[in-house]
């Protein structure tokens, strides 16, 4: 491996090269056994991060867990090994389903996390290069294998991507020293269900001379300074092992050529614009080493984006999947044993988790779903959720991340049920909240998307948001742009109902 020689090392850079992350896999049994408060700082604030465990300081002590479920999905099996981790820490034992159609664990101790890996271990689970300068969970296609009109299944190349970045799970240290994170997601349908634009590489469904495979887009990025939609990168490869060999060829380039020098400048978009995209097409064609092809015309992205809630057929005769909206993705043990329940008795075992934060039980017979939906989980993980719950996205916020400038999860629930009391709405309208500029809850591709923020009001320091609009998803996406600075969270109820009015077509009830 050739990390190009920096001109000047950022910080993050100096404690990866005295050691890189990965390597303490090994001592994880010697950190449960000094416990974290004597742990060396870079290794309890950073490395840990390359097995998928996040220091809070914001509850220290208690960590975060944070998964790969690759193309979201996971069994029964799995969601009550998860379920039995949270609960063993009462109150403190949460879950989270993340906008990368994934599961973070809280409340984790770490005298515990050799023997959950252990468990993780039997039952096929991982959380390894979920965090810090790695590629994060693949997204794929929610309902690959089951969509009735879905053009390719993403399952087994978003698996097979991930087997090559993780070793098969192991851990690979040629991929765990990137200049910065990275983010990879696989369309198999036509409503762009993974936000490909905003993914550092996306695959797009696209016919070529007849033939079905991917066109492929690279560089699109979030960060509090720059936000970027991805750019076309002209290749198509066909849906088979040159997914993964291109993402290994472009992820060689960027890890060999990226800048390392400015952590604000160092996402692949950086290096495509130093070069431009035909140099960088050039030297990923080179890595890849045979001539790859140019893109298909177009692709096949002419959908609305779905949300998945309710009873839907499946290309399965007498299957259905059904989507429950999990209101902010926030999970407790019991939902999870619940779940996992659910799965078992009316499905196959299988559980799926969306980009929206929610979850999808696929393989009920119609002879079934009706006593599904009379279960109690779907009194709380409702098929019929109000208009702004039901498409309702927040980021983790204060109650756990350090970055945040405002508390996100209660607030975003409690405000979207006061406009549900108030309002009549004819069709969902989906706002994303956002803690803080890194933008982990995707404001831009809201509708309505709020970004926290800190503001002066009444000569006193109040949590306030940035109004982001015009966020659109599925076919033509484009990314949503600040339209009303500093609100305070105090005042956003006539705000946000006026533009739910005036932009959304919302009457008031009385
Ligand atoms: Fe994120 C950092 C949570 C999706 C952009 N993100 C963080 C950290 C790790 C910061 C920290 O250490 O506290 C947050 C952990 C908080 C916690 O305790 O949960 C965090 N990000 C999340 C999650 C959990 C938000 C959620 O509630 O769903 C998402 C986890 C996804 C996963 O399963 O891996 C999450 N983060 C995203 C996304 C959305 C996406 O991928 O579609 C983005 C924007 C897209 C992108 O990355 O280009 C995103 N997160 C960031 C950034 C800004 C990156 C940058 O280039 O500057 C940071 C800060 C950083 O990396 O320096 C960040
Ligand atoms: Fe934390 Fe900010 Fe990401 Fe929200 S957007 S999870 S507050 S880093």
């Amino acid at each position: 491996m050739t990390i190009a020689a920096p001109k000047k090392l950022n910080k993050f850079e100096k404690f990866k090269a005295e050691k890189d992350g990965l390597e303490v896999k090994a001592q994880l049994k010697h950190f449960a056994e000094i416990g974290w408060e004597a742990m060396e700082k870079d290794d309890l604030e950073h490395r840990l991060k390359w097995v998928g465990v996040f220091y809070r300081p914001v509850t220290p002590g208690k960590f975060m867990l944070r998964m790969r479920t690759p193309n979201g999905i996971l069994n029964s099996t799995h969601m009550r090994v998860l379920a039995e981790i949270v609960q063993r820490y009462g109150e403190d034992g949460s879950a989270d389903i993340t906008t990368r159609q994934n599961i973070q664990l809280r409340g984790i101790r770490i005298e515990d996390i050799p023997d959950i890996f252990d468990r993780f271990e039997q039952v096929g689970l991982t959380s390894v290069q979920s965090g810090m300068d790695n590629v994060r969970n693949i997204t794929g296609s929610p309902m690959a294998g089951i969509g009735a009109d879905e053009l390719i299944d993403t399952r087994e190349l978003v698996q097979k991507v991930q087997d090559m970045i993780t070793k098969q799970s192991q851990g690979n240290f040629e991929f765990t020293n990137l200049p910065r994170k990275f983010n990879i997601a696989i369309e198999g349908g036509r409503d762009n269900s993974v936000h490909a634009e905003i993914n550092d590489i996306a695959f797009v469904p696209a016919y070529k001379d007849g033939e079905l495979g991917f066109n492929v887009v690279v560089g699109g990025f979030f960060s509090a300074k720059r936000c970027e939609a991805a750019v076309p990168l002209d290749v198509w490869v066909l849906p088979n092992d040159d997914v993964v060999n291109l993402s290994r060829a472009i992820l060689e380039v960027y890890r060999d050529h990226g800048s390392r020098a400015n952590r604000q400048k160092s996402r692949m978009m950086w290096l495509i614009d130093e070069w431009g995209i035909d140099k960088f097409r050039e030297m990923v064609d080179n890595q890849f080493g045979r001539s790859l092809k140019t893109a298909a015309e177009k692709d096949e992205i002419d959908w609305d984006k779905r949300d998945h809630i309710g009873v839907n057929q499946q290309k399965q005769p007498g299957l259905n999947y059904v989507g429950m909206n999990v209101p902010v993705g926030r999970l407790q043990a019991q939902d999870m044993f619940d779940l996992a329940q659910l799965a078992d008795v009316y499905g196959s075992g299988e559980i799926r988790l969306t980009v929206e934060e929610n979850v999808i039980i696929p393989n009920i017979p119609d002879s079934r779903w009706q006593s599904f939906l009379a279960e109690p989980l779907l009194t709380r993980f409702s098929i019929t959720p109000a208009p702004l719950t039901r498409s309702l996205v927040s980021c983790t916020g204060a109650q756990f991340c350090n970055f945040a400038l405002i508390e996100t999860k209660q607030r975003a629930l409690a405000l979207a049920q006061t406009l549900e009391a108030e309002l009549e709405l004819s069709k969902p309208v989906r706002i994303h909240w956002t803690g803080c500029p890194n933008s982990c809850g995707q404001p831009q591709v809201a509708d309505i998307g709020l970004m926290g923020t800190k503001i002066r009001k009444d000569g006193k320091t109040v949590e306030g948001v940035d109004i982001f609009m015009g966020g659109k998803v599925g076919k033509d996406a484009q990314l949503g742009k600040c339209v009303q600075k500093g609100i305070p969270c105090e005042d956003l109820v006539p705000v946000l109902r006026n533009l739910l009015i005036e932009n959304f077509g919302a009457k008031p009830k009385n």
